[in-house]
């Protein structure tokens, strides 16, 4: 996407997605933040070992997964023994330094265009992770930026993925291509490429069947689809992207490993972020995988999409609530 394209994503958005019923009870990082400030046995006595290891079932349970945790925790541990941190703004400053640079990378997420002749997005994940969804929502996302944008359905098991798949694009104003029923989807992925390059098109979205990171046969499929695109397309596919659904928790990570090993992940659409109090997993993908997170999806509805914002996560983290 070209940088006049990429819409501003709001502070306020991420802030108001941490703040899901069960957050507002006791808020995670209200719960964080309070160990900081209240427990003056720690102050007092110096390193406490018990408050440590709640921190440490605090941001597991928030999804950070256990390297990015034991980092966080070793980091607080270290200060702890110079005498330092413990004041609710030294733990939060700790801590939210450490998020920050893990999330460094992340920091100007883009999604890379073609320097010439169609983009192409492949859009891979398992079944009910948001593909679809996302599919249609980033097409608008792009539409919206000026790009004329074509959706392929690449699942020619399911005719009524394909239906679903289909009303997205005539509601974004975007071209439709579908493959023979049952037939093979590479086949799909390829006349889509063909028929973006005749019409002249900027964007090619190749919406994928749901398969199980574990399934052998499915995932062989999904390489013979990317390998038919780079054959066709050279620098194509230009990303591939993972969706995975936020809800899902330290599965996501499977997921991302199964799916890393078929195709070569260059970035996540985080879906459901709206439905899940753990957006920890954003820092935890980062950290054990290397693989950003481009986009979040926040809602059912078109416009329920954006680019991630490291900078607004962390606003949102560790807002006052
Ligand atoms: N709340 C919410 N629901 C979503 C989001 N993305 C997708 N969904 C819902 O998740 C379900 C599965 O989505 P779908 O796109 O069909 O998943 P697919 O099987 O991966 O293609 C649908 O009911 C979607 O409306 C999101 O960002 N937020
Ligand atoms: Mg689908």
């Amino acid at each position: 996407m070209g940088r006049k394209a990429q819409k501003r994503p709001s502070l306020i958005t991420v802030a108001r997605l941490l703040k899901t019923e069960q957050e507002r009870t006791k808020g995670l990082w209200q719960r964080v933040v309070d160990f900081g400030l209240t427990d003056l046995r720690v102050l007092a006595r110096g390193l406490d070992l018990e408050s440590l290891e709640l921190l440490e079932e605090f941001l597991l349970r928030a999804d950070f997964g256990v390297r990015a945790t034991l980092r966080l925790t070793d980091r607080v541990e270290q200060a702890l023994r110079r005498g330092e941190a413990l004041s609710q703004v030294q733990l939060t400053e700790t801590l939210k330094e450490q998020i920050s640079e893990i999330l460094d990378p992340a920091r100007r997420v883009e999604l890379i265009t073609a320097a010439s002749g169609p983009t192409v997005y492949l859009i891979v994940g398992v079944n009910g992770a948001g593909k679809t969804t996302s599919v249609g929502k980033l097409g608008h996302l792009l539409a919206q930026g000026g790009r004329r944008v074509l959706v392929a359905a690449a699942d020619t098991y399911r005719a009524g993925a394909v239906a679903q798949l289909e009303s997205w694009a005539s509601r974004i104003g975007g071209e439709f291509l579908r493959g023979q029923k049952g037939g093979d989807p590479a086949a799909v992925a390829f006349d889509a490429l063909d028929a973006a390059e005749a019409r002249g098109l900027d964007v090619v979205l190749i919406d994928t069947a749901g398969r199980l990171h574990s399934n052998k046969d499915l995932m062989q499929e999904l390489t013979k689809i990317d390998r038919v695109i780079r054959k066709r397309l050279k620098g194509a596919p230009h990303e591939t992207l993972l969706v995975l659904d936020a809800t899902v928790g330290q599965n996501a990570l499977r997921q991302l490993e199964g799916f890393s090993a078929a195709v070569d992940v260059s970035g996540i659409i985080l879906s459901k972020l709206d439905s899940s109090s753990r957006g920890g997993i954003v820092v935890a993908l980062q950290e054990e995988y290397g693989v950003p997170v481009k986009l979040v999806g926040t809602g059912e509805s078109l416009a329920d999409i954006e680019m991630f914002d490291a900078g607004a996560f962390l606003e949102g983290v560790f807002a006052e609530r």
